[in-house]
């Protein structure tokens, strides 16, 4: 992922011609930075001497991150509840299992909910995992209210003192409108009988720039805490974690890495930055 490797090289060798400085714009642009970003980081490589560019580039990078918390929340007094969101595709059942599964390993009682009421095979898709994780699921009809399935859950894991719920939901609706509308509606009913803890965006990192279009229609709509990033084993660009943070300022809370429910883990910012300069 060493984004910056190549940058850091040329300025070090002391003069970069203007074509070295168009590749390297073109290597950061296709790593997903976005172009922005990349011509803000080139500036200030042209501007400055090798050795204070190097170092000025790094404290650039490492403030775009978000200083806001990576840990999920958790309650000790009351129900934590975690809304997973996104457009269809991103992993957002997956990540469902996932995070439940980290949950119940800590010694969590976790409730689920199948808030995907679009298609029949979404309940059954959270269904089949609930089964393998060995976890209870409340789920719908087909068709039925999402918002009355999230009810059903918080009442439920409330009733029964679980300390996690986590509502799946849905990723593609007729329009985006109705989407946003039937999500707003699932976080108002939720919270009128639990708080709503967690809204947590699932983002397929292979979809790049295209990622953070999606993170601010779902951050105006529902009010996102932070975000999931799935599919990073697919992809080596690793700018899209860079750009969604300096974008939107929330925290990139885990990253997906495979299909397994395993393969999830907490955004290491530290591990991050040292990975794009090595
Ligand atoms: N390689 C890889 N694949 C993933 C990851 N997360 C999810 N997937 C795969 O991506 C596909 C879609 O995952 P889902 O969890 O069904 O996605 P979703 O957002 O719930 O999809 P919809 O409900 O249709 O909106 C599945 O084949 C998953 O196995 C990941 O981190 N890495
Ligand atoms: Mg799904």
């Amino acid at each position: 992922m060493s984004l910056f490797k190549r940058l850091f090289t040329a300025i070090r060798s002391g003069s970069v011609s203007p074509d070295e400085w168009e590749q390297l714009r073109g290597t950061l642009i296709s790593s997903d930075l976005g172009a922005n970003l990349v011509d803000e980081v080139i500036e200030q490589a042209k501007s400055m001497k090798a050795d204070d560019a190097v170092l000025s580039i790094t404290k650039l990078v490492s403030s775009w991150l978000s200083d806001k918390s990576r840990a999920l929340k958790k309650e000790h007094d009351r129900l934590t509840t975690i809304l997973i969101v996104g457009v269809n595709g991103t992993g957002k059942t997956t990540s469902t299992a996932k995070i439940a599964t980290k949950l119940i390993n800590d010694g969590n009682k976790v409730l689920l909910a199948a808030a995907d009421t679009f298609r029949a095979a979404a309940t059954e898709q959270l269904q089949t995992w609930a089964e393998r994780i060995k976890t209870p699921v409340v789920t719908g009809e087909a068709n039925s209210d999402p918002a009355s399935v999230a009810f059903n859950a918080v009442t439920k894991a409330k009733a029964e003192d679980f300390q996690y719920l986590i509502i799946d939901t849905a990723g593609r609706l007729h329009n985006k409108q109705d989407l946003m509308d039937e999500l707003g509606k699932v976080v108002r009913v939720t919270n009128k009988h639990s708080q709503v803890d967690e809204v947590l965006l699932v983002i397929d990192a292979t979809t790049g720039q295209n990622g953070i279009n999606q993170a601010k229609v779902f951050i105006d709509a529902v009010g996102v805490t932070g975000f999931i990033i799935t599919k990073l084993d697919g992809s080596a660009k690793g700018g899209v974690a860079l750009a969604i943070e300096k974008q939107t300022g929330l925290p990139i809370k885990f990253v997906g890495t495979g299909e397994g429910v395993l393969d999830l883990s907490p955004f290491d910012s530290t591990a991050y930055i040292q990975g794009l300069f090595n």
